[in-house]
This record gives C-alpha cells, sequence and structure tokens, in this order.
C-alpha cells in the first residue's frame, strides 16, 4: 500500500513459507524497489529543472539492495556509498521524504537525519548519540555510518565496524557492553563500485579483513563503468572477483568467501545474501558479493548523460538488463503477479513517490517564502524615510522576482539594504540590524556548527587534576611516563585498546607499551600490518562503537598515507551528521626532529589545513603527553597526539597520580618569565628555545617563553596576547616549513588575540628551511631551526629596537 514502503523487507525462511506469503514479501520487495527507481527518476528531474543542485542516484542497483536488506539484522552496520537508497528504504534506515529533504539541502536535522542538509543527495546515516553526547543502544537498531563522496574513502572505517565485532566476541571482558554488541554478532557491510576497487585504500583494508578475519561483507556493485571509463581500462581482466580469487580461504587458511551473482537475478541475490551474511556473522570470516551486470538507467549522476560515452548496443544492453525490468518478467512468468497487477502497483507508488517529493519541496519554500516576506517587508517600511529609497525597492523588487530565492537571496537583500543606508539611523534600520543579527546565530547553527560533538562529554570539560609528586619522585626515561601512563588506563577502563606497527610484542618503537600486551592480552595491545590509512579506519570502526582506541602511526611522517580518512572521514564526521555520529579516537604518534628525511617530519601546517574536527596536541615532553591521554581518554572527542622523537630517553620525574592527572586542551603555559620578547614554541623547539633563554639572559636579554601545548584549540586563555602587552615584540619558533604552522600561530596571536595592538616591531618566525632535514647532525643544524638561531633571532628583534645597547652581530 503507499505510503506504508518505510519498513524492513521481510526475510525469506523459505522452509516455513507458503506460496502466498512468499508472493507477498516478493511484490512488497518490487514495490520498494520501484519506489526508489521513481525516486530516481523525480530527483533528476528536480536537478536538471533546477530545484535541486545535484544529483546522484541508486538507480539500477535495486534488486541486489532488497536481497542485502534481508541480511541485515538490528546490531548490524553500514558503510556504504551514493548508490545505496533502495537498502535504506527496505531496511527502514531512511524514507523517500528524508530523501528529498537531503535533495533540497534542508537544513533542520528533523528533516533529513543524515546531515540536516549538509551533504549531497544519496549521502546517508542514522544517528546514534544523543544530544547529551551519550550513546544510543546500537544492538537495538539498524545502523548506518555517515557516507563521504571519496570513493572508497569509507573501506577503512568499514574494516573498523566489522574489527570491533571482533573484540566483542572474543574480548569477554567486554560482554557488560550490551548496548554496542551481542557476543560480536554485528556484521558491518559495506558497498563500492566497480571503479573504486581500483583507489588503493580498497585493496589495503580487503587485505587487513583477510588477515584479521572480521565479520565484513563487501559488495561491488558492478555496471562495468566508474563515470565514463570502462572496466577495461580500470580492472586486470575487467573482473573485480576473478583477480580477488588468491583472497579466497582455503584448507583451513584465513582469507575470504568469495560470492559472484548477477544484479538482475532476484532469487539468485537473496540465496546469495542469506548464505554468505550466515557465514560472516556466524564464523566471522569476511566475504565478498560481486555482483554483476548491474546497470546505471539514467547514467552516472546528473553531471552529463550516458549517451556521451556508451555505445549504442551497451545501452541496448542495459535497457533489456534492467534489474527491474528482470524481476518484473520473472514475477509474471512464476505467477508471483500479473501485468494489470504491477500496473497498478506501479501507478500507486509513482503517485506516492511524487506526494513526498512535492511534500518534501513545499516544506522549504513554504518556510523561505515566509521569511522572504518578511525581509521584504521590513526593507520596503524602512524604504519609505530614507533618501534612497528607489534602490531599497529595487532591492525587494529583486527579492520577489527571484524565481527560487532561498535564504542566502534573503539575507543578501538586507545586506545590501544596510550598506547602502549605512549613513542612516533609524529605528526602522535597527529592526533590520536586529533581524540578520537573529538570523547570523540561526545560519550559524545551521551552517557553521558542530565540527566537534561538544557535548558535556567533550576533553574540553574534563576535570583539571593537578599533577603530584612524592618527595622521592623518581626520575625515570621519558617512556617510562608513558608508560606507567597507560598502564593505569588500561587497567582503569576495559575499552581502551591500543594497535599500530610494532605496538603489541615489542610496546611500540620506543616501548610506551611495554610489557602491556603480556599484561592486557593482544586483544587490547595489538600489532597491525604496515597500512596507516586502515590503522586509522580501524580505529574509526572501533570509536564509533563505543570502544576507546588508541591508533599508532609509527612517526608523525607516515601520517600522510593516513590523510584521507583522518580527513575526509573523521575530521568531518560530526559536522557532516549535524552532531549525529561521533568518532573518538585517539591518534599518537611521535615527530619532530630526529635523523634524515623521513624521520623529522613536523608538518603541522598541513595537519592544521587539514585535520580540523580533531584536537591538535603538541606535548613539549612525556609527561605532558601523559597528561593529554589522561584528558582525552575520558573525553569523547578525536585527537592527534603528536610526542617529541627525541625526548624518550630524557629524564622526567614520575608522577604520583600518572593515571590520573589531566592537562587541559587549550591551556597555555608560561615556561618562563621575561619582559624583552615573547617567544611562542612547542614540542621538540621548545626545548631549545629554554636553552637559548639562558643564553640570552648572559647577554641581558629576558625573552618570556609560551608553550601553547595544543595547536587546536590555541592558548583559549589569550597568554600569549597578553604577555605582548609587556613585551610588544613577537617571535615564533617551530620546525615547520616557512609560513606554515607559525603562520597560524601568528594569526591567532595578532588576529584572534588582538596582538596587533601591542607589537612595536614586525612579529617575526623562525622556522625550519622549505626542504626536509638531510640526514646527519649538520644537516640537522644547517635545517632547523638551531640554538645558534634562535639566539640570533631574539638578538636581531632587540637590536632593531635598541641598536645603541645591542648593536648588530653581523
Ligand atoms: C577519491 C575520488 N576520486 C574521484 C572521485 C570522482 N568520482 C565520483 S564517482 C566516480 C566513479 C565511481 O565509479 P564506481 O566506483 O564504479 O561507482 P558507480 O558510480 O559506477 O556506481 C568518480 C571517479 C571521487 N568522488 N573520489
Ligand atoms: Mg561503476
Amino acid at each position: 500500500m503507499p505510503g506504508t514502503a518505510i519498513r524492513a523487507t521481510s526475510k525469506f525462511d523459505t522452509a516455513e513459507l507458503s506460496f502466498d506469503d512468499f508472493k507477498k514479501i516478493v511484490i512488497e520487495d518490487y514495490r520498494i524497489g520501484y519506489e526508489s527507481r521513481q525516486a530516481s527518476i523525480i530527483g533528476r528531474k528536480e536537478v536538471l529543472t533546477g530545484k535541486a543542485k545535484f544529483g546522484i542516484f541508486g538507480d539500477g542497483k535495486e534488486v541486489a539492495q532488497l536481497a542485502m536488506a534481508k541480511a541485515f539484522r538490528a546490531g548490524d552496520w553500514r558503510a556504504g556509498y551514493y548508490r545505496d537508497q533502495t537498502f535504506m528504504f527496505a531496511t527502514g534506515m531512511s524514507n523517500l521524504r528524508e530523501f528529498f529533504a537531503q535533495l533540497y539541502a534542508h537544513p533542520d536535522v528533523e528533516k533529513d537525519p543524515a546531515s540536516a542538509g549538509r551533504q549531497m543527495n544519496c549521502h546517508y546515516a542514522t544517528r546514534f548519540i544523543n544530544a547529551d553526547g551519550s550513546w544510543i543502544n546500537q544492538a537495538d537498531t539498524m545502523n548506518c555510518s555517515s557516507d563521504i563522496s571519496t570513493t572508497g574513502g569509507h573501506m577503512p572505517r568499514l574494516l573498523g565496524l566489522a574489527y570491533a565485532s571482533k573484540l566483542y566476541r572474543q574480548n569477554k571482558e567486554l560482554e557488560y557492553l550490551k548496548q554496542f554488541s551481542v557476543n560480536g554478532n554485528e556484521v558491518a557491510f559495506g558497498s563500492i563500485g566497480n571503479g573504486a576497487t581500483s583507489e588503493g585504500v580498497f585493496f589495503e583494508c580487503f587485505n587487513a579483513a583477510g588477515v584479521l578475519q572480521v565479520p565484513m561483507a563487501i559488495s561491488i556493485w558492478d555496471d562495468a563503468y566508474a563515470i565514463s571509463v570502462p572496466a577495461k581500462l580500470q580492472t586486470t581482466k575487467e573482473d573485480i572477483s576473478e583477480i580477488l580469487k588468491g583472497f579466497q580461504r582455503e584448507n583451513g587458511s584465513n582469507g575470504f568467501e568469495i560470492f559472484k551473482v548477477k544484479g538482475w537475478d532476484y532469487i539468485a541475490l537473496c540465496e546469495t545474501y542469506a548464505r554468505a551474511i550466515t557465514l560472516c556473522r556466524e564464523e566471522h570470516v569476511p566475504v565478498l558479493i560481486h555482483v554483476t551486470e548491474m546497470t546505471q538507467p539514467q547514467g552516472h549522476s546528473t553531471s552529463g548523460s550516458h549517451e556521451r560515452y556508451k555505445s549504442k548496443d551497451r545501452l541496448t544492453w542495459e535497457d533489456e538488463h534492467d534489474c527491474l525490468l528482470k524481476m518484473r518478467q520473472w514475477m509474471i512468468a512464476s505467477a508471483i503477479s500479473t501485468e494489470q497487477e504491477l500496473d497498478e502497483l506501479e501507478a500507486e507508488a509513482k503517485k506516492y513517490v511524487r506526494d513526498c517529493q512535492r511534500e518534501a519541496a513545499g516544506e522549504l519554500v513554504t518556510l523561505i517564502n515566509a521569511e522572504l516576506e518578511e525581509a521584504a517587508k521590513m526593507i520596503e517600511q524602512f524604504a519609505e524615510g530614507v533618501s534612497v529609497k528607489q534602490q531599497l525597492t529595487e532591492i525587494v523588487a529583486e527579492l520577489h522576482k527571484s524565481y527560487d530565492a532561498g535564504r542566502k537571496e534573503i539575507v543578501s537583500a538586507v545586506r545590501k539594504t544596510l550598506r547602502a543606508t549605512a549613513k542612516e539611523d533609524s529605528a526602522e534600520r535597527q529592526i533590520l540590524v536586529n533581524w540578520l543579527n537573529t538570523e547570523k546565530e540561526k545560519n550559524n547553527e545551521r551552517y557553521n556548527t558542530k565540527l566537534f560533538s561538544n557535548t558535556p562529554q567533550s576533553p574540553l570539560y574534563v576535570p583539571v587534576v593537578p599533577a603530584t609528586y612524592s618527595d622521592d619522585a623518581r626520575s625515570i626515561d621519558g617512556r617510562e611516563v608513558l608508560n606507567a601512563c597507560f598502564d593505569a588506563n588500561f587497567a582503569r577502563d576495559k575499552t581502551i585498546v591500543a594497535f599500530g606497527e610494532d605496538v603489541g610484542a615489542i610496546g611500540d618503537v620506543n616501548q610506551g607499551f611495554a610489557g602491556l600486551q603480556s599484561k592486557y592480552g593482544d586483544l587490547r595491545i595489538t600489532d597491525t600490518g604496515i597500512r596507516e590509512t586502515s590503522i586509522i579506519g580501524q580505529g574509526m570502526g572501533l570509536a564509533m562503537r563505543g570502544l576507546k582506541p588508541i591508533a599508532e602511526i609509527q612517526y608523525l611522517d607516515y601520517l600522510i598515507y593516513a590523510m584521507t580518512v583522518i580527513c575526509d572521514d573523521i575530521g568531518s564526521l560530526s559536522y557532516r551528521t549535524f552532531g549525529g555520529q561521533k568518532a573518538p579516537l585517539i591518534i599518537r604518534t611521535r615527530g619532530h626532529r630526529l635523523e634524515g628525511i623521513w624521520h623529522s617530519g613536523s608538518p603541522l601546517g598541513m595537519i592544521l589545513g587539514s585535520m580540523r574536527g580533531f584536537h591538535i596536541c603538541v606535548p613539549r615532553n612525556m609527561t605532558q603527553a601523559a597528561g593529554m591521554y589522561n584528558t582525552l581518554l575520558r573525553g569523547d572527542e578525536p585527537a592527534l597526539v603528536i610526542e617529541s622523537l627525541n625526548g624518550y630517553r630524557l629524564k622526567e620525574k614520575l608522577p604520583a597520580n600518572v593515571g590520573e592527572f589531566t592537562v587541559p586542551l587549550g591551556k597555555a603555559e608560561i615556561m618562563r618569565e621575561g619582559a624583552d620578547v615573547t617567544v611562542v614554541s612547542y614540542g621538540s623547539t621548545l626545548r631549545i628555545v629554554l636553552e637559548a633563554a639562558e643564553e640570552l639572559e648572559k647577554m641581558g636579554i629576558n625573552i618570556e617563553v609560551i608553550d601553547p601545548q595544543t595547536l587546536y584549540p590555541f592558548d583559549k586563555e589569550n597568554l600569549c596576547g597578553v604577555s605582548l602587552k609587556k613585551t610588544n615584540k613577537l617571535l615564533v619558533v617551530d620546525e615547520d616549513v616557512p609560513g606554515a604552522a607559525s603562520a597560524y600561530i601568528i594569526q591567532q596571536i595578532v588576529e584572534v588575540q588582538k596582538g596587533y595592538y601591542s607589537l612595536d616591531s614586525q612579529p617575526r618566525t623562525l622556522t625550519a628551511k622549505e626542504h626536509r632535514p638531510p640526514y646527519g647532525s649538520d644537516g640537522d643544524y644547517f635545517s632547523k631551526p638551531s640554538l645558534d638561531d634562535i639566539v640570533e633571532a631574539v638578538y636581531a628583534i632587540v637590536s632593531e629596537a635598541n641598536p645603541g645597547k645591542f648593536p648588530p652581530i653581523f
């Protein structure tokens, strides 16, 4: 019946089913598929007639998704791509109204729960955290992790979602977490296009799943094209399951079960999914379902038409092999339905989809029109008494003329009005200013919020606990301080896990986890393959399912390998779901100066530019790092911690409360007071700045040294800006390239903290050279800021101000 299409498709249990029941299920499936097709057709028209901005749809993929939906259960997860609307409708995780609300970019989370209008159409998500940051019961719901547009970019997350089931099944200490798992029975379903399997990330994750033996079920929707590029140019032998055959498990080996089935064969699809998913769920064997002979009735997206690149023969073949047409023919041939019944069903479905579309379109238009009328009226009333009445009348006329005005046009009209009347001062003008301010707030909420979950569980609200030291506190290697911190946290919280290259057996290359695998087991402290992208994806999936992962990237330079998942997926997760999902992953790594081109990286500019949505921690020593971990492990937002590579063997005092004390995020620290120049630095260069301060003092120059400790958030108490009021001079020292992180720090101090008004000389930066540092101590000295460089940079600043007292050195 129309109006009832929003429900899960019934599963087959052929042993129990009468023919009548079977018929009902099949007909119901066909209805869902047909409605989905109509949504694609109408959606495309809406874009082509200018009522929506962009459309990409799941036409041609419907039947396989009906079959996949039958195998999907409460507690299961999806990480897929933009073709899956039929699956979403069939499982009830989305519906037609939400589909159209997203198409029209409705910025109301009630209308588009997946993204509140922030994502383009067919980017799905269910909401799994409450407003206070607490988790919903994921074991009771069907769960869809939020889609991203990058082809294959979701594969690392898929691996992690599946890996969580493995931990929930094998680690009995997690049994109490009933809201996340029932014995690890949850399957992570992934979908990916045939073209996207050419991405390296696909192969990396595929291999990792084979090694890990996790319940991951990947469906490849193979329509033989990736936009215009045919399989011949994408895939060796033009057949992805053929070339993946080496992953097939055999004779007790690990590996995959691989299935191949045609995308228009309803019964074969249902049987394949039933078999594949049972195996995957019960035995935790990853499965690949290669669905071939799929089509794209309307081409790739609204950006172009496939007639440009598909041959006539191919287009004819696609018409004949349309999965819904084939299903229809089969239903009639096997007496499940008749031509007439299906004609009626189709007519009803068409009308129902049209009604849903009109309703969704109408809702937004009604809201916007009311706002438009309100703004127009205010401008008209204001226009009456002003000298530029004609200009304002034209602004209103323009507004009324715009056929599909959005909030952009309305707000822009008011701003134009205020610009044209800057010299006026009247109550009517003030009404407009007030209106604009209110709208600014509303639009800020609609479009600019939720970069972080920002709930009471945020690490920003973790209570501050200072480090305490007993009188006889031992001085030990920095790595041992970290080790003690991790030990205490692993004992405190059973949900914490750590993994990465060499993290398990040897306890990481610098022994921060030394001895902890034998103490807590290899499910909690775990070695992985060399696969940075999927290490981070593994962490993301675990973090979404209630665990507290620390994913390790062995050296900061290798973070670049994982940037896709970090930047595209985790960093945007809270924002793109309007706070409906979170992945509080802690990425642990080590960087700054050590030795050679790939072990001395400090690309903080790159990180700050691409990792918004993460807290960026740059501790100067291992005690500060430990305090940051203590904070982050008690909060629920993603973060990167960069330990100083050359600091593990320096001696530090062991705090008595090493697992409890916290270093607050965004809290800068004045390391040394001075009145002459403010020097801001972090990480490994901070220590050299402090050494330089000693030498400068002997020269009669006292610098104030500030460690921001975290670059994001940056010095929330404005210590740098306040310091400038005293010194009026600023030097920023780091070992990134020129104009990178140092430029960000200057922007924060000079612009955000208004340090500009305190400066009486040019703010300066001292950074590494533009190239990476060569191998060897001389390479380091001539590439990274040295003590000599720092002393001279400070001296030059004071010399410029007082050359009599400090004559130029050179
Ligand atoms: C990383 C990345 N590269 C390129 C694109 C642009 N792009 C979007 S869809 C697409 C083709 C995908 O083809 P396929 O994986 O076969 O999926 P289909 O659309 O055919 O279902 C391309 C190249 C992208 N979104 N992300
Ligand atoms: Mg394709």
